[in-house]
């Protein structure tokens, strides 16, 4: 049985406590990257959010112009645009992939399979970099870190169509539901409203991020819980500012009065945008890679393997009998 080595300490400074700022170095250097999806019904404010949450910073990397000037219109394809965001010395690459919402066809039937199948294909692609001869040092990453799923505020629950969906996309990646234009709902019905969601979520066993897992700290699973009573988080979104009594803020004119965006009383959006960027940014992209794509990942390889074997089989007379 091997036993732990006591751990040394040098007479004189050897200097390898430098490492963590040799580690900074090369990240900061690099960048990160974090893609970010928006997926639901029509018309539920998924474009709008998005610049809600970015677009102070939104900068096009083609022209240099701020494009959250421009005039939201309906998304009516999938739309990747990739944004880069600077903050003291870190880089934050950012694609976003906006999609158009469900609800506009008669026939609403597998609404979800263009978004599963560019899930998959991102995985896929990742996948064939990682396993050519010469695989390259750094595999540009287009996996989706997150899944922003807007509910209607309707006030009942899930539709049909939400559990469909939510079904397929809480299997294949990091799901985070939330409660669209929540200045419709008043803050009793809209605590009702999440209550109700939460407990279909639990009836239909949805795996919602964020999870749990042993190499949680105390802290972390305090977090992960406070966050899980939040969810699905109560947004509004608005590109505008509005001038209140002289003050002015980003926020909307609802039949209830002024709603100030970032007002942590008035809806959920500082706690989402919060959560998204500045405790679980590291942690979304960390459980993609290991808990999603290494799903993915060890499908498809145990299916390349049967399939190999399959083949060897019936090339050496599959299951015939031997026969002399
Ligand atoms: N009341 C209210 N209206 C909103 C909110 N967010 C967006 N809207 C409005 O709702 C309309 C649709 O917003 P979009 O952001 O285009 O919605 P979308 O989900 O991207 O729509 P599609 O691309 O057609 O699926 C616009 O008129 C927005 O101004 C919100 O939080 N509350
Ligand atoms: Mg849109």
């Amino acid at each position: 049985m091997s036993t732990i080595p006591e751990a040394l300490l040098p007479s004189n400074y050897v200097g390898f406590d430098t490492i963590t700022s040799q580690i900074e170095h090369r990240l900061l250097k690099r960048g990160f990257q974090f893609n970010i999806m928006v997926v639901g019904h029509s018309g539920l404010g998924k474009s709008t959010l998005i610049n809600t949450l970015f677009s102070s910073h939104l900068i096009d990397p083609a022209t240099g112009e701020d494009i959250s000037k421009q005039p939201i219109t309906k998304t009516t394809e999938m739309k990747v645009s990739s944004h880069t965001l600077i903050e003291d010395r870190v880089r934050l690459n950012i694609n976003i992939i906006d999609t158009p919402g469900f609800g506009d066809n008669i026939n609403n039937n597998k609404v979800w399979e263009p978004i599963v199948k560019y899930i998959k294909e991102q995985y896929s692609q990742y996948l064939r970099k990682e396993l050519t001869a010469q695989r390259d040092r750094y595999i540009p990453d287009t996996r989706v870190h997150a899944i922003l799923y807007f509910l209607q505020p309707n006030g009942k629950g899930l539709t049909a169509l939400d559990v469909a969906t939510l079904k397929r996309l809480t299997e294949i990646a990091n799901v985070i539901p939330v409660i669209a234009k929540a200045d419709t709902l008043t803050i009793d019905e809209r605590t009702k409203f999440k209550k109700i969601i939460q407990s279909e979520f639990e009836k239909y066993n949805f795996r919602i991020y964020p999870y749990d897992s042993d190499d949680l700290t105390e802290d972390e699973l305090v977090l992960n819980k406070s966050i899980r009573s939040v969810i699905p988080f109560a947004v509004v979104g608005s590109e505008k500012e509005i001038e209140v009594n002289g003050e002015t803020f980003r926020g909307r004119k609802s039949r209830w009065g002024a709603i100030n965006v970032e007002d942590i009383n008035q809806c959920d959006f500082v706690y989402l945008r919060e959560y998204l960027i500045r405790t679980h940014l590291q942690d979304l992209i960390e459980t993609t890679s290991f808990v999603h794509y290494e799903g993915f990942r060890s499908r498809q390889l145990i299916a390349l393997k049967e399939n190999a074997n399959n083949r060897a089989s019936s090339q050496m007379g599959g299951n015939q009998p031997y026969q002399r």
